[in-house]
């Protein structure tokens, strides 16, 4: 029996919501052997980010190459990376293995805190979606990478205009920051376009819902799904996790990543 393992490069969230820990969960979740490569570590609850410490480069460095030497990684996700540093040796380590690269670009929490400094976006942008098999901003992720005014792509004219552009890298575009009761993602592949939709679900608990979301996609490639058929599965997979979410917290909550099937 082989087991599928996929690999996380994120942050610790100490409230287990979000980053590697719902990574990891959704990995399990999955079926699929979870490895990590931490990149920075978080002091935080459900109210927010307490404090936030970068890890030195050259550890993210060790912790790639030691998993990489040894586990056959299937597929890869990327989640918080901190600051330029550090996406330079992610992308250094990744240049070249041809490894299936979920780039989930966060560049701050729920609750505001950064989790990216500005020169980090630019190293992302010139080292790390060029290897990217998809990425996943959210709408205000997006108007930052881009240089679009915030809130920008609320209005649904500049979205339109902004679809019809040609993606310039695989794109997962996630709409769980717009308004109205049906929230769309738009998935953009060279040949391919398609829309999925979701139910707003009357909550505030949705503290790692683009950690599950990648995590889940990068779950199904390891095990060997086609991209858009991952991208649909992972999608249902994040509204029962949503949905089962246990209450926790006084603030904005995490998900059930085992939901009752
Ligand atoms: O959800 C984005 C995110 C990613 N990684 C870490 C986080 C958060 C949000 O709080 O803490 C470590």
């Amino acid at each position: 029996m082989t087991v599928a393992v996929a690999l996380t490069i994120a942050g610790s969230d100490s409230g287990g919501g979000a980053g590697i820990q719902a990574d990891l969960k959704t990995f399990a979740a999955h079926g699929v052997y979870g490895t990590s490569a931490l990149t920075l570590v978080t002091a935080q609850n459900t109210l927010g980010i307490r404090q936030s410490v970068c890890l030195e480069p050259a550890l993210v460095q060790s912790q790639l190459e030691a998993v990489l030497d040894d586990f056959p990684v299937a597929a890869v996700k990327t989640g918080a990376l901190g600051n330029a540093a550090i996406v330079e040796v992610v992308a250094e380590v990744l240049r070249g293995r041809g490894l299936p690269l979920i780039v989930d670009p966060v560049l701050r929490s729920t609750s505001a805190a950064s989790l990216l400094d500005e020169d980090a976006l630019t190293a992302m942008r010139t080292l790390l979606f060029p290897l990217a098999t998809l990425m996943t901003p959210n709408l205000p992720e997006a108007e930052a990478i881009w240089g679009l005014p915030p809130g920008q792509l609320n209005d649904p004219e500049a979205l339109t205009e902004f679809l019809a552009g040609p993606p310039i890298w695989p794109l997962l575009l996630k709409g769980g920051h717009g308004s109205g009761n049906v929230l769309t993602d738009y998935l953009l592949l060279p040949g391919q376009r398609r829309m999925l939709h979701a139910d707003r679900q009357p909550t505030r608990h949705t503290h790692g819902t683009g950690c599950t979301l990648s995590a889940a996609i990068a779950a199904q490639l390891a095990r060997g799904m086609g991209l858009s058929e991952a991208v649909e599965r992972a999608h249902a997979y994040l509204q029962t996790a949503i949905c089962a979410a246990p209450g926790l917290g006084a603030g904005n909550g995490p998900l059930e990543h085992f939901p009752p099937r």
